[in-house]
């Protein structure tokens, strides 16, 4: 889940108790946890820096055992918490927003606001193991995200998530990860940035992926290409020549500082690169998985 609102996230609602399931942020800075009317505080969750984060709550009936995990690290357990209780099949599954009565009795300051994808449940609580840090590929017992139908409603809208990178918070596209890093940082800040992440600056080595990587965010932006080691021979972050590639995106005029600019960025007019000094700061986007050979 990705968001900065504070809001009902998942919400499961059967006759005579609409809090069957619920899964709550209580406007402030804790979450509390539902099961058939009864209440768990789970407690602050480190969640809201705008990242995606992978939430998984736990119970277990026979001694009200819960816990509380994100992005596979144990945030709070506690037991006692309706104790012998059963979950009640035949109700209604609400995401993103709390229902008051089954499938409605909405509170528009209650509504999630963000993205909410690979939603699962099972009839067991998992393993840590099984928990891990991110929920791509997993299959609940009783709602499978893979295989369940879920109707867009109000002002909610569909996307693909992309699934498959080592760090949740980047998007896959065709097998290449990307994350968009906005604060302004040096050249080699941001090759550290990426570095820690496993990764290099982005690399924009086709018209396609060069429009991609611009997408992602806007101005001055640093990409993977430097001719810091011969001046007027550019080569990516990965050590392949640019000329060797066969493509590039220059403005007009670019590049055009000599050795005083030895690095490559967007510009401000959009997909066209520049050659800047190193020493300036912008943002930048990172990529992890293919290509960094
Ligand atoms: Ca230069
Ligand atoms: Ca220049």
């Amino acid at each position: 889940m990705r968001s900065t609102s504070h809001p009902g996230v998942v919400s499961y609602a059967v006759q005579g108790q609409d809090n069957e399931l619920l899964f709550f942020n209580n406007g402030g800075i804790g979450f509390t946890l539902y099961v058939h009317g009864k209440t768990a505080a789970l407690g602050a969750l480190p969640v809201w820096n705008g990242e995606r984060h992978a939430v998984c709550a736990t119970w277990r009936s026979n001694d009200g055992t819960w816990q509380v995990y994100t992005d596979g690290v144990l945030q709070a357990s506690g037991w006692g918490l309706n104790v012998g209780g059963k979950v009640r099949s035949g109700g209604t599954w609400i995401l993103a927003q709390d229902q008051d009565t089954v499938g409605g009795g909405f509170d528009r300051n209650q509504a999630f606001s963000g993205e909410l994808s690979q939603v699962n449940l099972w009839d067991r609580v998992l393993t840590p193991a099984e928990i891990g840090t991110d929920f791509c590929g997993q299959h609940g017992n009783v709602i499978d995200w893979a295989t369940t139908d879920i109707k867009v409603l109000g002002q909610a809208t569909n996307d693909e998530y992309r699934c498959g990178c080592p760090k949740i918070y980047y998007i896959n596209v065709n097998g290449v990860c990307y994350k968009y890093y906005p604060e302004a940082k040096t050249y080699a800040q941001a090759q550290q940035t990426c570095a820690a992440d496993g990764g290099l600056l982005a690399m924009p080595k086709d018209d396609q992926t060069n429009n991609l990587i611009n997408s992602l965010g806007s101005g001055n932006r640093w990409i993977g290409l430097t001719d810091v080691a011969n001046e007027g021979q550019w080569v990516f972050e990965n050590g392949q020549a640019l000329e060797s590639n066969g493509y590039s995106n220059w403005n007009l005029v670019e590049p055009n500082g000599g050795s005083g600019e030895n690095y490559a960025a967007f510009s401000w007019t959009g997909s066209g690169w520049q050659d800047w000094p190193g020493n300036s700061a912008m943002p930048f986007t990172c990529q992890i998985g293919e290509d960094l050979e």
